[in-house]
C-alpha cells in the first residue's frame, strides 16, 4: 500500500487545517505557504489520483466538481476571479502526489503572469 500523504491526514482530521470548504467528495483548505492574497488548496477525499493527468481519466465528473468548488470559494473569499493550478510531477513543483489545485486569487496576480 502506498504511504499516506498529508492530505489524507488532513481529511481524517489526524493534522489540523483551516478548511474553508467540505463535502462528500472534496475537501479544501488554505495552504500553509500562501502565494496569493487567497491561496486554496481543493483536495478529493479520495486518494485514487496521484495527480490531475491520472483524475481526468479516471473520473473527470470529480475534476468538474474541483472547478466548481474553486469558483465557489473565489466568489466567497475573494472576488469571483481566480488562477487555478495542478501540479503534475515533481518536476513541475509537485511536492504531494494525491491530487489537488491550487487556487488563487487577489490583486497581486495581476502584478505577474506565467
Ligand atoms: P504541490 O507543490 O503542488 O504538491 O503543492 C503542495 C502544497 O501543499 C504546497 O503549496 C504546500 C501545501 N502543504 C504542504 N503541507 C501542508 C500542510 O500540512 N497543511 C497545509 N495547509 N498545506 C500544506
Amino acid at each position: 500500500m502506498a504511504e499516506q500523504t498529508i492530505f489524507e491526514r488532513i481529511v481524517a482530521r489526524e493534522i489540523p487545517a483551516e478548511i474553508v470548504l467540505e463535502d462528500d467528495e472534496l475537501i479544501a483548505f488554505t495552504d500553509i505557504a500562501p502565494k496569493a492574497e487567497m491561496h486554496v488548496l481543493v483536495v478529493p477525499k479520495t486518494s485514487a489520483y496521484r495527480d490531475v493527468v491520472e483524475l481526468a481519466a479516471g473520473d473527470p465528473d470529480l475534476l468538474a466538481s474541483m472547478v466548481r468548488a474553486a469558483r465557489a470559494i473565489a466568489l466567497e473569499r475573494a472576488a469571483g476571479d481566480f488562477r487555478l493550478i495542478f501540479n503534475s510531477g515533481a518536476s513541475a513543483g509537485q511536492t504531494v502526489f494525491h491530487v489537488h489545485a491550487h487556487v488563487l486569487a487577489g490583486a497581486d496576480l495581476t502584478e505577474e503572469s506565467l
